[in-house]
């Protein structure tokens, strides 16, 4: 299996979730400014949208979407301890942190707050949706220690996401509960492992 990703984008959820479930898997970065692999391959050509995660399979085939793929992966274990059984009350809070992080926070962000031509009335919208995100989620970890119950890939999701809000210069220092998580999965060692293999270690 290879995942295609860029350091520090999206895809870092799901090089997370590989390693957390020990899945074996090539990793091929893609220069997203010029669209293109390392060997010179334009990425268009492997995926239409151009965009990363995308994931390979042995048999050539390829699929697309970081909720999809974490459920994907997480399944991969047969403890299924980063998602919860089909049908179990731990799946379904699962996926429904997913899906908030995917078009509550990741969306938000994505684009606009990484394209300098975003009007400042947009920028600041937006800035101030992710910022009632982020005091609903603070108030929620100042309950417990991650999105639903344990670890799951919906945290691997949040912590690959909030983050860039370092990226984008915009303080987390009021939420002192959404900093003390984001610190707490920084230390799990395969989280840790994904980050220098990103090259985001300092
Ligand atoms: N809907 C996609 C969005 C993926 C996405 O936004 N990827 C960004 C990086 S975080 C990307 O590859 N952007 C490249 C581009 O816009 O050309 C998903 O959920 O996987």
């Amino acid at each position: 299996m290879k995942l295609y990703y860029a350091p520090g984008a999206c895809s870092l959820a799901v090089h997370i979730a590989l390693r957390e479930v020990g899945a074996p898997f090539d990793g091929v970065a893609v220069d997203l400014a010029r669209h293109v692999t390392a060997d010179g391959t334009n990425y268009f050509d492997i995926s239409p949208r151009g965009y990363v995660p995308l994931l390979e399979f042995d048999d050539g085939s390829r699929h697309t979407e970081v909720a999809s793929l974490l459920q994907y992966v997480a399944d991969l274990d047969p403890s299924q301890a980063l998602i919860g059984a089909a049908g179990s009350a731990r799946r379904l809070m699962v996926v429904e942190w997913l899906t908030f992080v995917s078009t509550e926070l990741h969306k938000v962000f994505s684009p606009w707050l990484w394209h300098k031509e975003t009007a400042d009335s947009t920028r600041r919208a937006v800035k101030d949706k992710l910022a009632e995100r982020f005091a609903e989620l603070d108030r929620l970890l100042s309950e417990q220690a991650f999105l639903a119950g344990e670890f799951s890939v919906a945290d691997a999701y949040a912590f690959t996401i909030v983050n860039w809000a370092n990226f984008l210069a915009m303080p987390l220092t009021t939420y002192p509960n959404l900093r003390a998580y984001l610190d707490r999965i920084s230390q799990r060692p395969q989280v840790q492992a994904a980050l220098a293999a990103e090259g985001l270690t300092k």
